[in-house]
């Protein structure tokens, strides 16, 4: 497979608009987006900082995978993303070498992307995420 480059780092959050702020007023970004994605029961906000984004995520719902991981672990990195230029032939190639993928096919993520997770247990404890490169 072919990884481009990180194309984002998700941050859990408690409390998405003073983490904004933080991120606007402390460290001079600027937030383009904030989306809710229900099917992952989060809103996200987004900065881009070169090639790579900044994702912050607040729960939507304490069983949620954002809510289960601030209550285990608190805030801080939740997962590293890795552009790739073929997603179905980067997921079928992690398959057959037993890797154990979150997502057996990809599927429609934040800002419209196909992505893919891996799981933490076979990754050395970082949930990774897979993004389609657009064509
Ligand atoms: N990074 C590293 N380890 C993690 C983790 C994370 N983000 N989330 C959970 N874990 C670990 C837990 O600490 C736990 O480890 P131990 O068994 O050693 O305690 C183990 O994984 C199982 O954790 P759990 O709380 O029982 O959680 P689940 O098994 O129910 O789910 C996971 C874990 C990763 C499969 C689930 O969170 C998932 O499917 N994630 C992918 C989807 C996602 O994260 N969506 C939110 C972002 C959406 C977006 O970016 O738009």
């Amino acid at each position: 497979m072919k990884l481009t480059h990180i194309e984002h780092i998700g941050i859990a959050v408690k409390n998405l608009e003073e983490s904004i702020r933080f991120y606007e007023d402390m460290l001079g970004l600027k937030c383009y987006a904030v989306e809710e994605v229900k099917e992952q029961k989060v809103k996200t906000a987004f900065f881009k900082l070169g090639q790579t984004k900044i994702e912050l995520l607040e729960t939507t719902d304490p069983e949620g995978p954002v809510g289960k991981f601030i209550e285990k672990r608190g805030e801080g990195i939740h997962h590293l993303a890795f552009a790739v230029n073929n997603l179905p032939a980067a997921l079928l190639e992690l398959k057959e070498k037993d890797v154990r993928l979150i997502d057996l096919d990809p599927r429609r993520g934040a800002e419209g992307l196909n992505i893919a997770f891996i799981h933490p247990k076979s990754t050395f404890g970082v949930l990774i995420e897979f993004t389609e490169n657009p064509e």
